[in-house]
């Protein structure tokens, strides 16, 4: 994707993402301290400062940044996020899902602190988030609070993410459509991202016309992400193997490029990255341009 001519160029994106993760980072330490019981904190802080690229977060921010809110205000929710993202990170690599034994390049929660800590870990996390977005947040409505907690307790459970993770397993060593494919990558990965930005203008002071734009906008960098990380998934393999098969074609797992094809999978990743453009159009192109940064970002990843 070229960048050549857009509104958006020469914003400083790489310093903004370093920025933001930095404060968000400070904030997580600061999130969870050492108590009692010791080993479960322990595991939980593993795992949420392991250094991921905290780009729900900063999702969550920009969002709130986009419709005029300070950062101060999204903070709160912004890391609430994260640690559910963390949490269905621990979860995904225990054994008896993908079974993991890395994750961030570090050794996963269960071989560090054993099974039954990780999934304590991962189960403490939610309610966690919940009473973080509760106790740090000052002079909000009342109503955009409670609109907060409709929707990101509605992206976490058997609506959002564990129905995709649950049906993603259930497909395994199966022939899986284009529409079951997009069901679990919606479920697994656009919803929290929706959510990110969704809660990130409401907290913010937008309207529903902002809602229903960054929604939208989510959901493309969503399936974005996913159809770039397919296609990856197939060229790497074919320069490490030195041949055309690439491994989600000795997978079992459904991917883009496996149901549609390696040029159509690219041309749909065009296409979504037209729509992203869409529907920032309406926003103040500096105030949009972390946003339009992100998906740019998402697009042209090379790993
Ligand atoms: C406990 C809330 C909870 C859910 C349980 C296990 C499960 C249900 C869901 C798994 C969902 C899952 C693993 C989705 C994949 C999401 C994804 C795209 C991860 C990679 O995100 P990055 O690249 O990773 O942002 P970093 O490490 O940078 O944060």
């Amino acid at each position: 994707f070229i960048m050549q001519g857009s509104p958006f160029q020469g914003f400083e994106f790489e310093a903004y993402m370093a920025m933001k993760a930095k404060k968000i980072n400070k904030m997580l330490d600061e999130a969870i301290p050492l108590r009692h019981p010791l080993k479960l904190n322990e595991a939980m802080r593993y795992s949420l400062l392991a250094g991921g690229k905290r780009v729900r977060p900063i999702l969550c921010i920009a969002s709130c940044e986009l419709v005029g809110g300070d950062e101060s205000l999204a903070m709160p929710i912004a890391c609430a996020i994260e640690m559910i993202h963390t949490a269905s990170l621990i979860h995904d690599d225990l054994p008896c899902m993908d079974n993991d034994d890395l994750r961030r390049g570090k050794p996963t929660n269960h071989k560090v602190f054993g099974e039954s800590t990780a999934f304590l870990a991962g189960d403490a996390f939610p309610s966690f988030a919940f009473e973080h977005i509760a106790c740090n947040t000052n002079n909000v409505s009342p109503d955009r609070l409670v609109r907060i907690f409709a929707e990101l307790s509605s992206v976490i459970g058997s609506k959002g993410l564990v129905a995709g993770q649950f049906v993603d397993i259930e497909s395994e060593g199966k022939a899986v459509s284009l529409k079951e494919l997009e069901y679990i990558h919606v479920h697994k990965t656009a919803k929290l991202l929706e959510a990110c930005v969704v809660c990130g203008v409401i907290i913010g002071g937008g309207n529903d016309n902002d809602i229903e734009k960054v929604r939208i906008y989510a959901r493309f960098i969503g399936l974005l992400f996913q159809v770039v990380d397919d296609i990856l998934d197939v060229t790497k393999s074919s320069v490490e193997l030195g041949k055309t098969a690439g491994k989600d074609l000795v997978s079992n797992k459904a991917t883009y490029p496996k149901v549609m094809g390696i040029d159509e999978a690219k041309n749909f990743a065009y296409h979504l990255m037209n729509q992203v453009v869409q529907q920032l159009a309406c926003f103040d192109t500096a105030k949009a341009a972390p946003l339009y940064h992100l998906a740019y970002c998402i697009a042209n990843r090379q790993n």
